[in-house]
Formats: C-alpha cells, structure tokens, sequence
C-alpha cells in the first residue's frame, strides 16, 4: 500500500513544485501531470508542467494544457532551480527526462517519482512510488485524489485520471485492464467527462499525414517467425514524402499487433543518423521487456521500446536478430 499522507506531506511541504514526462509525452504522463496541476493550483502552489517534448495536439483539450511548457534551458533552468520538489510521472527511466533531468540533478532538487513501469536502474529519484500491477500511472494517481477530495473528483482532475487510463489500456481493450479501470472511469462520468468527446479528440483527430503514413506502413509490413512477429521501419524519406512528423508514429505498432496470428508487433523508427526508436507490442504470449531492456530500453511485459544508437539498416539488423532469439528461447526453439 502507496502511503499517500507522505505525499501529501511532501506537496504541503513544497511552495514550487515542477510537474514532468517522459519525452514523446502520451496521455498516462499528461492526464497524470495536468490532474495534478489542478490540485496544485487549488492549494495556491507555484507549479507548471515542463517536458523536452511538445505538447501534442490531441492533448490540447485538457484545462491544465495551458500550463504545459515545451522545456527551453534559457526559459526555465532558472525556475527549476528554485523548486522544491519535481514530481515525475510515468517514467521508467530518469535518463528520458533528458535536459529537465540535468537541471534537476545540478540543482539537487528532490524528486517524487510516481510509475507503473519496470525499473532497471535505482536510486536515481529521491523518492519511487511504483507500482507494476497498475494499468496507468493516473490509476495510482486517483488513489492519492480520492484521500484528498471526498465526493466527486473535480473535473480537471477527472479528465486526467480517465484520459490516463483510457490511453494506456487502449480504451479498456488492453489485458491491463482490470475491474478498477472501469470503476474509476464511472465515478469520472459522474464527475462529469464525456467519453465519446475525449475518445474523439484523441483517436478521432489524426492529420491527413499521418494517415498517409500509416498507409505507407501498411503496404510494407514485414513477417518472420511463422508470421508471429510482424514489423515495419519508418526512415525520413517516407516522413517527408508524407509530410509527417515522429509524433504521427505514436500507435502504429498498436494497430499491426491486431492481425490475425502476429503476436509481436515491432517498429524500427529513424530518429535521426544515427540512432532508432523501437517499440514492442505483445498480444502476451510472449514477453519482450526482456529483448527491450537488452537493448537498453524497458517498459511492461507486454509493451516495451527503447532507443538504440546505429543506422536505420543496422539497428533493424540487430534487433530483429534479438527479438527472434528472445522468441525462440521462450518457444522451444521455433525456427523463424
Ligand atoms: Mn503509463
């Protein structure tokens, strides 16, 4: 059990507290960061919420969104050296925090670190509340929420809670989703949240380039091990040609793993020269945080990436060779 009265304590005790993500922010971090923004600004905190990447679009509906800063040394390494306390959500690894995580270092800011993801290194925040069970981060969250407001949650905080779970268990789909998932999203309804209009700002709102991605992707998805694994690479060309960005990639390998018969979906995504983003989805027959973590990345059992130094060629090569031998230890020795 997560001692929230330490928490609280800890806000109470704090008069400028930053609020942070993980880089490529999704709606767990965001949800969780702008919920909290709100309970911050109720008990009157100098508090904001920074992250090393944009704030994206289909995210810009959330109250707190306003309060969401794209994270510049020259704006804000001032600001931050003056917190008291930086609250991290959502993030398995301090090193995504990337300048933020600097700042916060040199400064010797205290931080609360607040996750549902495996951790392979320790003793980088000042305080972990972790909790893997979890679907979300704002599942754990609405724990704290409800020992601080009795009745209904507030909206602000509403839409964050159920926008984080929403989003990280593929709208109730995902085997992460459990009883107090659905619970939580009712006493968000009664709070007062439209499902339909959230679920349209965020899966209803695509640019017409990332649909053409998508279709690029769609007609060059690769199949190994007896059609068990299927993956795709995404290079700058075909961004350019589509016009696109790499926040338009976020839930392709979601929408491969949905064939009949793969059970991992891989993407291998150019991130610049000379280094790739990879990201693994399980339909759960097989783990991949192992082949991940190899790599240097981590996540859950089931959706896991990470971000690996080489060419797009290389990169492909070497992951695809992992991820193949992490899938025949777990199968017997399948031949692919
Ligand atoms: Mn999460």
């Amino acid at each position: 059990m997560i001692d929230w009265k330490f928490v609280q304590q800890m806000i109470a005790d704090a008069d400028r507290i930053l609020l942070t993500t993980h880089e490529n922010p999704d709606g767990d971090g965001i949800g969780c960061a702008s919920a909290m923004q709100y309970y911050l600004q109720d008990i009157g905190k100098d508090s904001r919420i920074l992250c090393t990447s944009e704030l994206p679009y289909e995210y810009g509906f959330f109250q707190h969104a306003k309060d969401y800063s794209l994270y510049s040394k020259t704006k804000h390494a001032e600001w931050i050296a003056g917190a008291d306390l930086a609250i991290v959500f959502d993030i398995g690894d301090f090193s995504r925090l990337r300048g933020i995580g600097e700042q916060l270092k040199i400064n010797r800011i205290k931080t609360l670190n607040i996750d549902h993801h495996i951790h392979t290194t320790n003793g980088n925040f000042s305080y972990d509340l972790i909790d893997l069970k979890a679907a979300a981060t704002g599942e754990m969250l609405y724990d704290f929420f409800k020992t601080i407001y009795q009745g209904l949650l507030p909206l602000a905080i509403a839409e964050g809670i159920y926008t984080a779970i929403m989003t990280d268990t593929g709208s109730f789909r995902y085997s992460n989703t459990n009883q107090h998932c659905h619970a939580i999203a009712i006493e968000c309804i009664n709070a007062g949240i439209k499902p339909h209009a959230i679920y349209q700002q965020i899966y209803e709102s695509s640019s017409i380039a990332r649909v053409k991605l998508l279709g690029a992707i769609l007609n060059n998805i690769n199949f190994d091990f007896d059609g068990e694994l299927a993956w795709f690479k995404i290079d700058q060309a075909m961004l350019d040609r589509c016009s696109a960005t790499r926040s338009d990639v976020d839930g392709f390998t979601d929408f491969i793993r949905t064939i009949r018969g793969v059970e991992i979906a891989l993407m291998i995504f150019q991130n610049g020269d000379d280094s790739c983003r990879i990201n693994f989805r399980s339909k759960g027959k097989y783990n991949i945080h192992g082949v991940a973590q190899e790599m240097g990345g981590g996540g859950h059992p089931f959706a896991a990436g990470a971000v690996v130094a080489g060419s797009l060629d290389t990169v492909t090569e070497k992951v695809l060779q992992a991820t193949i031998k992490s899938l025949n230890s777990q199968n017997g020795n399948k031949q692919p």
